[in-house]
C-alpha cells in the first residue's frame, strides 16, 4: 500500500505546496484565488497528517477573521489577490457592518463549521500532540464563539437546528435541493445591482456550473444582506430563502462533539458542545426526517415545509450519529439502491451528489450529480459510525481511486468518474492524504496485534471433540441438517449487507449451542454420501465460512485473525476418521488439493486418505466467497447447493466490481486484491486473472484498457485487511 501509493501522496502534497500562499492554502489555483471558510478545514485535515505547523496556520489565518459576533465568514479575500473572483468585497459591502473585524476583507455569510473537527485531528495527528495544546487554547474560545453565534443567530425559535439563508452557506451551491426556494424568489433582473460572473473565465464549462438565473438570485440575497447591514435581525424578516440544511446542521452536530473532546483536552467544560450536539441530533431526527423517502431532507422556514429533494446530504446525519438505528438502516437501503447508485449497480463510482433517477439529476453539473470526495469522506464515517464497515471501507477505496485515475479534480463524473472544474483542487489533494493515512493505521494496528499475538497454540484444537451427540440426525442427513442450521446463524447474526458477524450475541444464543452439537455428528460422517458437485461445494464452503466463525468465537479472538495465525490450520473438525482444519477445506478439498500460497508443498502429501474426495476441477469463484473472519475478505453469507452457482456467479461480479480492482488505464497498472496473487493459479495465471476481470468488470472503459493493454499490463496488490469482521 505505502509503495503503491507514495507517490500519490508526493502529488497531492506537491498540490497543497503550490496553493499555499504563506498563510493559508487556495481551494483551486485560479478559480478560488482567496481563502474559503470550508476549504481551509478539510485541507487542515490532510495537512495534519504531515504538517501540523501549516495546519495551525490555516485555522489560524481563517479565525483572524472572524466577526465579533461569531460567524466566520465564507470568504476570507487576499487583498493582492483581488480582481479574479466574483463577488468581491466592492461588492460584499461588509464595512456597512460593525461586527466586521478591522482590517479584513471577508464576505458576509458563512460556511458548514467543519472547523473543530479539524482542530481535534491537528492534535490527534501531531507527532507530539502536547506541543498543540497551547494552540487548542486559543483556538477553543473562537470555536465556541462561532457555535454560540449559530445558535444565537441562525435558530431563533431554539429548535436545535440552524438555517442557512444563502446556497453559498451550504457549500452545495447549485443543489437542486435550493431550486424550489429559490424558484419561488421573483427577481427582476433590471432591479439587481450590475454584476458580471468571474467564474466562467477560467476555462471551466457553463454547463457544469450554476446558471444565470442562479447568480441572479445569490446576487439578490447579497444586495438584501447588505441593505440590512448584515443585521441578522432584519435578514431575518425580510429574507426569502432561510433554511435549515441537513449537511450544514451535521456538520455542526459532529463539530460539537470534537470541540467537546477539544474542551476536555484543555480542563474546559464540555457541557455546552454536548448538549448543543444532543439538541441538534434529537432535532434532525425529528424535522428532517423523510419516512418515505428513507433520508434527511432539508426545511423551508419561509414556506414553513420540508423540501422533498433528496440529495447526498440527507446521508450525512450518520457522520453526525443523528441518525436513530433504524433510520441508519433504511438510509442504507435508499443509499444501496439504484438512486445512489450502489456498487454493481450502474457503474457509478462513490456516491453522486443527487438521485440519479430524478430528473434534474446532471452527471457533470457541479452539485447537481457529480461525486464530490469531501461529502463521500463524511459519508463514510457516518457509514463507520453505525457499523457498515464494509460499504465505509468500499467507499474510501473507491474514493482514492478517483484522484489516482482521473486526477485531482474539483468533482467527478457519477458514472465516468471523469474529472471536471478546476484540477489541482485543494481539498480532493487533503482528503486523499488523510485516507491514504487510513489505510496505513489500519496496516500498523493489525501488524502489532499479529506481532504480538504469533504462536499463541501450537496444538490442534478439535471443536467438534463434544461428549454429546445430536440424538435425531441420522448420519445421512446430518449435512442437510448441518447446513440449515448454518443458514440458522447466517439469518440471525450474519448482517450480510454490512458482511458482519456479531460474535458476541452468536456466542451466548441457543442456535449457536445447537450447531456445535451438530458438528459433534461429524465424527460419525461417511463423505462418501456427498455426491453432486454443487452439493459439495455449498458443503465445504459453507463449512469452512463457519468453522472459522466458531473458531473466533471458541478461541476468544477479540481483534484480528492474526491473533491465532494457527486459526486456519490447527482449528480443526473430525469428519469421519479425518481431520479437517479450514485449509485443509480451501487448498485440500476445495482447491483440488493445490498448494498453499509461498508454501513448497501441496496441502494432502501423497498417501493423504482424504484426497478421496477432492473436488476436480477446482471453481475459482470460490475465492469470492470463501470468508476469513477478516475485513477484505468476501462479505459471509450462507450458500445453497441449489443455487450455489448464481450465487458464486454474483459473488465474482461483486468482488471484482469492488474497490478490490482498481485499473489504472494511464499508468498500465491494475491495484488488486491479494487474493488475486495468492490464488493467481486458480485463476489460470496472469491471463487467466485479466480474463476474469473482463468477464466480470461493469465499466467499460477499464474492461477496454485491460483488454488494450493486456501485454504491458503490470499488476500490484492491495493490502489485505486482517482485522475481525465483528
Ligand atoms: C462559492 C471553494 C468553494 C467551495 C464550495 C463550492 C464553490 C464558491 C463558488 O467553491 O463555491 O462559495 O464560487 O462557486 O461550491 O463548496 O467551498 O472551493
Amino acid at each position: 500500500m505505502l509503495r503503491i501509493f507514495a507517490n500519490y501522496v508526493d502529488k497531492a502534497k506537491h498540490i497543497l505546496d503550490q496553493n499555499w500562499t504563506g498563510s493559508y492554502t487556495k481551494p483551486a489555483p485560479s478559480l478560488y484565488p482567496h481563502q474559503w471558510n470550508w476549504d481551509s478545514g478539510f485541507i487542515a485535515m490532510g495537512r495534519s497528517h504531515y504538517d501540523t505547523r501549516r495546519a495551525i496556520l490555516e485555522i489560524e489565518t481563517l479565525f483572524d477573521a472572524q466577526w465579533q459576533n461569531g460567524m466566520v465568514p465564507q470568504i476570507v479575500f487576499n487583498p493582492d489577490a483581488l480582481g479574479g473572483y466574483f463577488p468581491e468585497p466592492d461588492f460584499w459591502q461588509t464595512e456597512r457592518c460593525s461586527k466586521v473585524p478591522p482590517g479584513k476583507l471577508t464576505s458576509g455569510i458563512t460556511m458548514p463549521p467543519v472547523h473543530a473537527i479539524a482542530v481535534e485531528k491537528i492534535y490527534r495527528n501531531a507527532r507530539r500532540p502536547r506541543t498543540v495544546l497551547p494552540f487548542l487554547e486559543r483556538i477553543y474560545p473562537k470555536l465556541l464563539s462561532l457555535h454560540r453565534y449559530l445558535y444565537r443567530e441562525r435558530d431563533p425559535k431554539e429548535e436545535g437546528l440552524v438555517y442557512i439563508r444563502h446556497p453559498w452557506e451550504s457549500g452545495i451551491d447549485n443543489s437542486p435541493t435550493w431550486d424550489g426556494p429559490l424558484g419561488k424568489m421573483s427577481v427582476d433582473r433590471a432591479a439587481l445591482p450590475p454584476y458580471q460572473r468571474k467564474d466562467l473565465e477560467h476555462g471551466v464549462d457553463p454547463a457544469m456550473r450554476p446558471t444565470d438565473a442562479d447568480y441572479d438570485r445569490y446576487v439578490y440575497l447579497v444586495d438584501l444582506f447588505r441593505q440590512c447591514d448584515y443585521d441578522e435581525a432584519k435578514i431575518r424578516e425580510t429574507c426569502p430563502f432561510l433554511i435549515q440544511d441537513p449537511l450544514f446542521n451535521s456538520v455542526l452536530c459532529r463539530a460539537n462533539e470534537s470541540l467537546a473532546e477539544i474542551a476536555g483536552l484543555i480542563h474546559e467544560s464540555a457541557e455546552m458542545p454536548l448538549s448543543w450536539a444532543k439538541k441538534t441530533a434529537e432535532a434532525m431526527g425529528r424535522k428532517l426526517w423523510h419516512r418515505e423517502h428513507q433520508i434527511f431532507d432539508g426545511f423551508d422556514l419561509v414556506a414553513n415545509e420540508p423540501i422533498e429533494v433528496d440529495t447526498a446530504a440527507g446521508f450525512l446525519p450518520l457522520y453526525a450519529g443523528a441518525a436513530s438505528r433504524e433510520q441508519a438502516r433504511l438510509i442504507y437501503q435508499r443509499l444501496d439502491s439504484t438512486s445512489f447508485c450502489a456498487l454493481q449497480q450502474g457503474n457509478c463510482f462513490t456516491v453522486p451528489n443527487y438521485d440519479t433517477q430524478k430528473e434534474g439529476f446532471d452527471r457533470s453539473n457541479y452539485w447537481r450529480g457529480p461525486v464530490w470526495i469531501n461529502i463521500n469522506w463524511m459519508l463514510a464515517h457516518g457509514l463507520r459510525r453505525y457499523g457498515y464497515t464494509l460499504k465505509a471501507d468500499s467507499l474510501q477505496k473507491d474514493l482514492l481511486q478517483l484522484p489516482l485515475r482521473f486526477g485531482f479534480y474539483e468533482y467527478f463524473d457519477s458514472f465516468e468518474g471523469t474529472g471536471y472544474g478546476s484540477d489541482n483542487f485543494g481539498w480532493t489533494a487533503a482528503l486523499f492524504i488523510d485516507l491514504v493515512h487510513g489505510f496505513y493505521e489500519g496496516k500498523k494496528t493489525s501488524q502489532r496485534v499479529a506481532a504480538k499475538a504469533r504462536g499463541l497454540f501450537s496444538l490442534d484444537v478439535v471443536l467438534n471433540s463434544g461428549e454429546k451427540m445430536p440424538d435425531l440426525v441420522a448420519p445421512s442427513k446430518l449435512a442437510g441438517a448441518l447446513m440449515r442450521s448454518i443458514r440458522g446463524l447466517r439469518d440471525a447474526f450474519y448482517d450480510t449487507s454490512r458482511g458482519r458477524v456479531d460474535y458476541e450475541a452468536l456466542r451466548q444464543s441457543s442456535q449457536y449451542v445447537q450447531y456445535r452439537l451438530l458438528t459433534n455428528g461429524l465424527r460419525r460422517f461417511d463423505l462418501s454420501r456427498l455426491v453432486g458437485r454443487r452439493d459439495k461445494l455449498a458443503f465445504w464452503v459453507n463449512l469452512y465460512n463457519t468453522i472459522v466463525v466458531d473458531g473466533i468465537v471458541s478461541l476468544n479472538i477479540k481483534r484480528s485473525v492474526q491473533e491465532a495465525p494457527e486459526l486456519f490450520s490447527r482449528v480443526k473438525y473430525a469428519i469421519g476418521e479425518d481431520l479437517f482444519s479450514a485449509d485443509d477445506m480451501e487448498h485440500g478439498m476445495l482447491r483440488g488439493n493445490a498448494r498453499p500460497w509461498l508454501h513448497l508443498r501441496r496441502q494432502f502429501g501423497p498417501a493423504d486418505p482424504r484426497k478421496a474426495w477432492l473436488l476436480k476441477p477446482s471453481d475459482p469463484r470460490i475465492h469470492f466467497a470463501l470468508v476469513c473472519g477478516s475485513r477484505s475478505c468476501a462479505p459471509i453469507d450462507y450458500y445453497d447447493a441449489v443455487t450455489i452457482y448464481d450465487q458464486l456467479e454474483e459473488a465474482a461480479k461483486s468482488f471484482v466490481n469492488s474497490s478490490e480492482v482498481i485499473v489504472l488505464p494511464d499508468e498500465s497498472k491494475v491495484l488488486l486484491s491479494e487474493i488475486f496473487r495468492w490464488y493467481e493459479s486458480d485463476f489460470g495465471g496472469k491471463g487467466g486473472v485479466l480474463d476474469l476481470l473482463c468477464d466480470y468488470l461493469g465499466d467499460d472503459h477499464a474492461r477496454r484498457a485491460i483488454q488494450e493493454q493486456a501485454e504491458n499490463l503490470r499488476f500490484e496488490y492491495i493490502y489485505y485487511d486482517w482485522d475481525l469482521n465483528r
